[in-house]
């Protein structure tokens, strides 16, 4: 559907100091169509709520107007990195696109940009770094970090924007995310909106007494300063010299801006928690009419009136036009749960002899691949630097390759996994160590929640292999032996491979690596140093996204994953030793996506199924695939599937306690004996 052309001032998205100190006319007119656009748009979108013709619920940028278009207009939208939040409708109006796009957004219909899967302003533009807010407060500012450094890696001076509000900036997030921006240096606008509510929530009610959340700054080590965002210029010559500094320093710096919510939380809020008199008295302070009053007293009202009148008939057809657009249609929503295959990456075919390796070397040795052929790579986590990793996976790649392509994280597994993300959408490919796979927990918004749902929500790619050293056995106890893989992949939009050998490992980690999607790779840390065994450049790499045979027979179909493919294979060649019983063992390897052709035909011929696994047998990952093989061989099962994984407990400390609970030889031994009975 064609588009209504915008007024001509509108093709004017950007603002300079000079202009400001100039007191241009042309520049305060220009703020002022931006604002008046803004407002007028978060009111018509209020009342097309109102009028059941917008759902879900709506976010008004009213009172903040004075602090998001001057920063929008100054920033360079050619290089930087932004996150608005759910105030920041103006932002994106000037950030990039047409009001129509935004508006089809607030319609959700077949023109928005988020394919209607997202609600009202949780959309970006991720091709011109505006990145898609998640509703989890706090989250994104990781992402506008690792976004800026990956313009800044690439070499272009960009600036990111990152937006919190009071009731935010009580989340642990923030805190993570303005740590690693002063530790890393990196070019990061943080700007505070503090309208003194969160919801309901008063300040009185969100930190102490005093508080002033600027000087927090002081505590990051980084430049902190306040502004009134209800004095449009005062704030926009403030904001001008705060980015002109951080694009020249690369050092972070806490803006608060003293903001107003004219609306309430949102479009259902009544304000009936507001004091007296509170709601008018933050009308009075309207940033809008006083500064059109400015304006006027420079362009004259006629000016002012023939703009205001363009920009309303612009903002009517522009409703109208999305009011037509058809509604969205459910096609393609599978397909786009995954950034689409791409062709494998030009891979030397190197080491070309086998190395005779553990699994944490042939990772080592895999890692080194792709730092030495992929410029793009990097690799971060905990103590990974000279210390090696908590289990010398990444021994010696510091030394070889240098910061900041090999770093050691601080203790912020949210941040430092938005910051990847960050990275990743920018066009860089990280991987992420968790020192254990346990500590992943901390980053689970992150992971799930905004990396898997990235490109089914704005088509964004986001390569990032996060590594997750699992499973026990180790007598590590609950917080360092945990299976996670049901608990992952219980939400979509994650792939996940779990290699059971050195050689599945290297390949499994080239395979992610070139991934357009977020890939976990489970690494079982009883796997790390069992045994040397061959590995080399293998052409075939990618065969591990499917299952592998590793005993044929034909009396029953056994499949499993992880370490368990050992305990099975010895169980298997007992079972064919002393009963001439042989059983069809597949490794999974690949736990999503389930690519199970091979193991149907192998069960189309058997007739029997066991499922072992690791973790917790309710709810575990077991449970999905005896779902899947019995849907579709109900009628050619012989007997019950049989499904082995542990007791359903935290995973309990001491060695024999730990035995009890887990998969062992002899309790698989058993278990199997009785089911053949
Ligand atoms: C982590 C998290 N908890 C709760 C919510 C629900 N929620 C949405 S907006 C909001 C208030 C946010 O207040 P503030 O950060 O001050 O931003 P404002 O709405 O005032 O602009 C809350 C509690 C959320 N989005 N994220
Ligand atoms: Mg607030």
């Amino acid at each position: 559907m064609a588009f209504p052309n915008p007024p001509a001032l509108l093709a004017e998205r950007n603002l300079s100091a000079a202009e400001l100190e100039n007191n241009s006319p042309a520049a305060l007119l220009r703020i002022h169509a931006w604002m008046h656009l803004a407002r007028s748009a978060d009111n018509r979108i209020l009342e097309l709520f109102r009028q059941g013709l917008i759902r879900g619920t709506v976010t008004g940028g009213q009172g903040n107007e004075g602090l998001i278009v001057p920063l929008a207009l100054l920033a360079d939208k050619s290089i930087d990195v932004v996150s608005f939040t759910h105030r920041g409708l103006g932002g994106h109006l000037i950030w990039s696109g047409h009001l129509c796009d935004h508006l089809n957004q607030y319609f959700a219909n077949a023109g928005s940009p988020t394919k209607a899967r997202e609600g009202n302003i949780h959309h970006g533009d991720p091709a011109h770094r505006s990145l898609p807010m998640i509703s989890h407060l706090g989250v994104m500012l990781s992402n506008v970090a690792g976004a800026t450094d990956s313009q800044r890696r690439f070499g272009r001076p960009a600036v990111g924007f990152a937006f919190f509000g009071d009731g935010a900036s009580s989340t642990g997030d923030t805190h993570e995310s303005l740590n690693l921006a002063s530790l890393l240096s990196l070019p990061v606008v943080f700007v505070v909106e503090n309208n003194r509510y969160a919801y309901s929530t008063p300040v009185s009610e969100q930190y102490g007494a005093g508080v002033e959340l600027w000087r927090r700054a002081a505590g990051y080590g980084i430049e902190g300063f306040a502004v009134d965002a209800t004095d449009v210029e005062g704030c926009a010559r403030a904001l001008a010299a705060a980015i002109d500094r951080t694009r020249k320093t690369s050092r972070p710096v806490l803006i608060e801006a003293h903001t107003l919510r004219l609306r309430g939380h949102a479009a259902y809020d009544t304000g009936d928690y507001l004091l007296p008199g509170e709601s008018e008295a933050a009308f009075a302070r309207d940033p809008l009419p006083k500064f059109r009053a400015r304006v006027e007293s420079a362009v004259g009202p006629a000016r002012l009136v023939a703009l205001e009148a363009e920009l309303d008939a612009f903002l009517e057809a522009c409703l109208a036009t999305a009011l037509e657009t058809p509604r969205p249609s459910p096609a393609g929503m599978s397909a786009d749960l995954f950034a689409p295959p791409t062709p494998p990456l030009p891979w030397k075919s190197a080491p070309s002899t086998p190395e005779s390796l553990s699994m944490a070397q042939a990772l080592n040795l895999g890692l080194r691949k792709i730092l030495a052929e992929r410029p793009e790579s990097l690799v971060l986590g905990q103590d990974i630097g000279r210390y090696g990793g908590a289990f010398k996976v990444t021994e010696g790649l510091l030394a070889d390759f240098g910061r900041p392509r090999v770093m050691n994280t601080p203790l912020a597994e949210s941040a430092c996994t938005g910051y990847a993300i960050g990275l990743a959408l920018g066009g860089h490919r990280p991987i992420e160590e968790f020192q254990f796979a346990d500590f992943s927990t901390e980053a689970a918004t992150q992971i799930l929640l905004n990396a898997a749902t990235l490109h089914f929500r704005s088509g964004a790619a986001c390569p990032l292999v996060l590594r997750l050293p699992c499973g026990g056995g180790l007598t590590f106890g609950s917080f360092h032996s945990q299976e996670l893989e049901s608990l992952f992949l219980g939400m979509p939009g994650l792939k996940a491979l779990y290699p059971s050998t050195p050689q599945d490992a290297f390949n499994a980690l080239l395979a992610a690596f070139e991934d357009d999607n977020p890939v976990l790779l489970f690494e079982h840390k009883g796997l790390y140093r069992r045994g040397k065994h061959p590995v080399a450049w293998d052409a075939n790499y990618r065969d591990v996204w499917s299952p592998k045979a590793v005993r044929t027979g034909d009396f029953a179909t056994f499949v499993t994953y992880g370490e368990m493919v050992h305990l099975a294979a010895e169980v298997c060649d007992y079972f064919a030793a002393e009963y001439e019983t042989a059983f069809d063992l597949f490794d999974l390897r690949a736990l999503a996506p389930l690519r199970l052709g091979a193991i149907e035909e192998s069960l189309a011929r058997t007739g029997r199924l066991v499922v072992l696994h690791e973790g917790r047998r309710t709810h575990g990952f077991g449970a999905e695939l005896v779902a899947q093989f019995a849907e579709r061989h109900f009628t050619s099962l012989k007997a019950a599937p049989l499904r082995i994984g542990a007791l359903d407990l935290p995973v309990p400390f001491a060695p024999e306690l730990e035995q009890a609970f887990r998969p062992t030889k002899e309790k698989l031994t058993d278990q199997l004996a009785a089911w053949i009975g």
